[in-house]
């Protein structure tokens, strides 16, 4: 090959190397997301958006950028859904319940006791199932990205240890605003009073709710600890936290920008999932040591609330479609054989 030759071959090897780059690099614009959460920064939530932002900064050389608003600054979770549905709002995470209005198929996850470990919560939310029910988002206006772990709910209330279900009674208790949680604590016996999350700390403060069910680190990183002194470990379900993205934004954005979200958002989650499963153990301890009377319910009554609570279970079923409902808990019953 002569020089000339040569030099001209080297510089399209050059320049075949260097096209894809090119391409994405134009492929992504100057863009910025205003991402709304509803912990405060000081939280595994808030720890994980700023992960997040981190990461989507690093693989947009810059380029895209995410203002992370916690604290539930942009209002609570239905409130940011209707903003991301009209595209007001680029991205949130919330939990999966505060959907249900939205995605019925959502409230497959608040099913009482569905999974016994967080293991299980991974395998099923990560796989064929969890994506069917994150694709019901899109004819709604939301695309979702991923799950998080809100993690396994516990007790709370300021008026007296719960150890048995008839301790419930008459307890004013917060929950999560959808009909399965409501069905669920009334079937327990409590006055269930459905109530965005922004507003409990303030609730709880005036009394004008006794109590709440939230993960031991939820508990911890909102200061619950300060206005209430029972925790009861009942661990009855598991909640997910779920990345959402305005679908109408989304829509206007290259493959390269999606990818960057995607990948970013990949990788938030293990992050997420690793830093609230270390902070959990350490959660519980805290909490006692900042005072708070911790107890666990005796097999026998730990029994008699799964059995009160797992009678919502075929109302579920109906609400999701038994399809979902079926495919599910064969999933499980092959998990758990395995
Ligand atoms: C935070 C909520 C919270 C949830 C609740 O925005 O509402 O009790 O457990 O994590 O999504």
């Amino acid at each position: 090959m002569n020089p000339i030759r040569r030099a001209v071959v080297a510089a399209a090897a050059v320049a075949a190397l260097a096209a894809p780059l090119l391409a994405s690099a134009q492929d992504i614009k100057p863009r910025l997301i205003r991402f709304g959460y509803g912990l405060n920064e000081n939280s595994n939530q808030g720890r994980a958006v700023k992960f997040f932002a981190e990461q989507v900064e690093k693989a947009s050389g810059g380029k895209m950028r995410v203002r992370a608003i916690g604290s539930a600054a942009l209002g609570p979770d239905t409130q940011m859904q209707q903003a991301l549905i009209g595209g007001a709002q680029e991205m949130m995470v919330g939990s999966t319940a505060t959907l249900v209005g939205i995605t019925k198929e959502m409230a497959l996850w608040d099913t009482p006791f569905l999974f016994n470990s967080a293991k299980e919560a991974d395998i099923i939310l990560d796989g064929p199932i969890g994506e069917k029910v994150k694709a019901k988002l899109q004819d709604k206006g939301l695309v979702g990205l991923v799950y998080w772990e809100n993690g396994f709910r516990n007790l709370t209330n300021s008026k007296r240890p719960v150890t048995k279900l008839e301790d419930l009674d008459g307890v004013k208790l917060r929950v999560m605003q959808n009909n399965v949680f409501l069905e669920s604590f009334r079937s327990l016996g409590a006055n269930a009073v459905p109530m965005p999350f922004s507003e409990l700390f303030s609730a709880l403060e005036t009394r004008a709710v006794d109590g709440q069910e939230n993960p031991y680190n939820t508990i911890l990183s909102s200061k619950f600890h300060e206005v209430q002194k029972y925790l009861t470990v009942t661990n009855h379900v598991y909640s997910p936290w779920i990345i959402t993205v305005s679908k109408k934004w989304w829509d206007g954005l290259s493959p390269a920008e999606q990818k960057v979200l995607q990948d970013a958002a990949r990788a938030s989650r293990d992050f997420e999932r690793r830093d609230t499963r270390e902070e959990a153990g350490r959660a519980l301890a805290e909490l006692k040591a900042k005072g708070m009377q911790i107890n666990e319910l005796s097999p026998a009554e730990a029994a008699r609330m799964r059995d009160r609570l797992t009678r919502v279970n075929a109302s579920i079923g109906v609400n999701v479609g038994m399809d979902l409902w079926n495919e599910t808990q064969s999933a499980l019953t092959k998990l758990r054989a395995a």
